[in-house]
């Protein structure tokens, strides 16, 4: 029997190689990009660095203090996700050129079905797929092919940076056998937490559990995540909308004293990005604002949610929860709700 292959794919380092793309003078320094201001900078936290920062052990999510106490000279850069969007709906375009059906998992992820194509072509594809996001976007990135979507991406961050990592059938379940359970998709800190308290720390605990006292404790997600750990990788590659993003903007009225001046605005701005996701029966994954400031400078934050929602409640209590952060330090002109991640609405709940 042949198997049908996933290609998972992942962007190298992926906000830094942005930020060298356009400051190529940085590629020989340490560098951050960071959440906050670079006034304020030791306050926030790190969201990726260069190679030549990993050197010195700083990584994403390391509050920056820290990272200044490993390395106190290095080059501070303030994120730009609207940049980064933007080069990764290149990479997305270039991707889904491919023909596959094709996942978009996050900003630099995506998963591709390429059906029963073979490993030695699958290689091939990945080689060519490189190779073109170098040549015309200009980035390093790691690709990972196997039987499903989960092998596909852990094989994949095994083999960073700048890789190609194939998983064959008959070699995933000793693979998997000593990894930790985060590995999988889907598994976060809470999910491995409630894990351990099962003694269940290893891929290959989840093996050899009992698949009923999963199910017992986590539900569906209890019975994949077994089947997983034997081998059996049910996810699929869900085609993400050729709709990249549904966003609205308005100016105020007047300029902002503080968030209440701002709220009302958010709700019908969520409003109608509610209303046109319903129309084009979307619903999303991302939400991201933008705030313009009085000094025509601009801000924008994004979050990733965990699951695929139309929630006009979820889109309005995140747009504010990260509006919040942006109309701290300066007055707000004008505001943006969008969201992005967007799927075609099937009425059933969605794990991954
Ligand atoms: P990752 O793919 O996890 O990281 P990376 O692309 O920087 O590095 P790698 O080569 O190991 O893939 O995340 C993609 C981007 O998402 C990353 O460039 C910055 C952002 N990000 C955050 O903002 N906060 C975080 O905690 C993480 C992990 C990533
Ligand atoms: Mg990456």
């Amino acid at each position: 029997m042949i198997l049908g292959l996933v290609l998972f794919i992942d962007m190298d380092y992926f906000f830094a190689a942005c930020e060298e793309l356009r400051h190529p003078e940085l590629k020989s320094k340490a560098f951050v990009v960071g959440t906050s201001t670079i006034a304020k900078k030791e306050r926030g936290v790190v969201q990726t660095c260069n190679y030549e920062a990993r050197k010195f052990g700083i990584h994403s999510a390391m509050p920056t203090a820290q990272a200044l106490w490993l390395k106190p000279d290095f080059v501070y850069l303030e994120s730009d996700d609207e940049y980064y969007s933007l080069v990764s709906e290149r990479v997305m375009a270039l991707l889904k050129g491919y023909g596959f059906a094709t996942e978009i998992v996050s900003i630099d992820e995506a998963a591709l079905d390429l059906g029963e194509i073979g490993y030695g072509a699958a290689e091939e594809l990945a080689k060519r797929v490189k190779k073109e996001i170098k040549d015309r976007i200009g980035l390093p990135c790691t690709i990972g092919i196997s039987t499903g979507k989960n092998y596909a991406k852990i094989i994949c961050d095994d083999s960073k940076p700048n890789g190609i990592g194939i998983l064959k059938e008959g070699d995933i379940v000793p693979y998997l056998k000593g990894k930790s359970v985060e590995k999988m998709l889907g598994v976060g800190r809470k999910t491995a937490e409630r894990l351990a308290l099962m003694h269940i720390e290893k891929i290959g605990d989840i093996a050899s559990a009992d698949p009923n006292m999963l199910v017992e404790k986590l539900g569906s997600f209890g019975r994949e995540l077994y089947l997983l750990a034997k081998g059996i990788d049910n996810s699929r590659v869900v085609e993400s909308s050729s709709v990249l993003s549904v966003g609205r903007e308005r100016t105020l009225e007047r300029e902002s004293k503080g968030m209440q001046d701002i709220e009302k605005t958010l709700m019908e701005l969520s409003k109608e990005v509610a209303k046109e996701l319903e129309r084009q029966g979307l619903w999303f994954k991302g939400v991201s604002v933008k705030a313009r400031y009085s000094d025509f400078t601009e801000r924008i934050k994004n979050r990733k949610l965990n699951n695929y929602t139309d929630s006009l409640d979820t889109l309005y209590s995140t747009a504010m929860q990260l509006m919040k952060e942006l109309a701290e330090e300066k007055h707000v002109r004008k505001v943006g709700v969008r969201t992005y991640i967007l799927e075609k609405r099937t009425g059933q709940r969605k794990i991954f």
